[in-house]
């Protein structure tokens, strides 16, 4: 037997829901119940009556599933799989903003540790990070935003509102420059571009189409033309492209490659499967303190 039939095999014995995030490797995702992103995956493994999560991705996504599903056991294949944009700001960094920033509302983006949500007002995705701002401004609230910079400067130009920002950055996204994209399109000129919010604002300036990972997935399947150079982690292109057999997706650079995601492996989801571990396992007044930091997040979902 192979390796995916044991996992199969294994998954049905311990009652286990496999999420895989859209950046995870192709035999990852093609094993996976669900690939999506982060809070998206988190809330189809509520629905389920699976015991067990198995996440594929990065430690603050299955950190999530967790808050969400607090009496479910979730397994993350690789502890090791850190987000470096989610460990630029810690629980600490928020106590200090809350005191540099008296009165002002601390939202951060879905990419913070659970400790770090537990200590801020709002939680946003890149989905909704402008419509969140808009939001909060609406009653004058002063915004701090952690921890993407990139994203901050988006929402904010959105939603036409002010923030403080964090100033963290994804080392992947911030590998594609504007010089990728002029490239790119020189290769391809008929293909439309789309970039991820997390991109520098000379990247996003020269996009078609800012979107998250599910809104790239979403706008694929729309898109009139047949072609797309896409400015986010490369492991998306394998959903896209068998999402869509008859368009060409085409990555906006190969550097823009997270060895983070890639760190979980067939291996590794067998492994945890048989010893039930790692497992994420967080204090109760954290989980408590995120989930209320995450509520807000249902209303702002798109
Ligand atoms: O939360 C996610 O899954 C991330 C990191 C990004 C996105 O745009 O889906």
């Amino acid at each position: 037997m192979g390796i995916v039939e044991d996992i199969l095999r294994l998954k049905k014995k311990r009652r286990a829901v496999i999420l895989a995030h859209n950046y995870q490797r192709p035999e990852v995702q093609d094993l996976a119940d669900f690939v999506g992103d982060s809070l998206g995956l988190s809330i189809q493994a509520s629905g389920t009556a699976a015991g067990v999560i198995v996440f594929c991705g990065v430690r603050f996504m299955a950190e999530t599933a967790k808050i969400v599903s607090p009496g479910k056991t979730v397994l993350l294949p690789d502890m090791d799989a850190l987000c470096p944009l989610a460990d630029m700001i810690t629980a600490e960094d928020i106590t200090a903003l809350r005191r540099e920033h008296e009165g002002a509302k601390i939202l951060c983006y879905v990419n913070t540790s659970a400790q770090v949500k537990a200590g801020c007002d709002m939680c946003c995705t890149s989905a909704n990070a402008a419509s969140v701002v808009k939001e909060l401004a609406r009653d004058g609230s002063r915004l701090v935003f952690v921890p993407d910079g990139n994203l901050a400067e988006y929402a904010s130009e959105q939603a036409g509102a002010d923030v403080v920002s964090w100033g963290g950055f994804c080392p992947t996204h911030t590998a594609i420059t504007d010089e990728c994209i002029v490239e790119a399109k020189n290769r391809h000129p008929d293909a439309v571009v789309y970039a991820h919010p997390e991109c520098t604002s000379e990247v996003r300036r020269l996009a078609d189409r800012i979107l998250s990972t599910e809104g790239m997935c979403w706008y694929a399947r729309e898109e009139k033309g047949r072609e797309v150079i896409v400015a986010t982690e490369t492991g998306i292109l394998h959903r896209l492209r068998r999402e869509n057999p008859g368009k060409r997706f085409f990555a906006a650079t190969e550097e823009a490659f997270c060895p983070n995601m890639k760190r979980v492996t067939l291996e590794k989801i067998l492994q945890a499967l048989e010893r039930m571990e790692p497992e994420i396992v967080l204090p109760r007044e954290v989980i408590h303190g995120a989930r209320r930091c995450l509520r807000g997040l249902f209303m702002h979902r798109s």
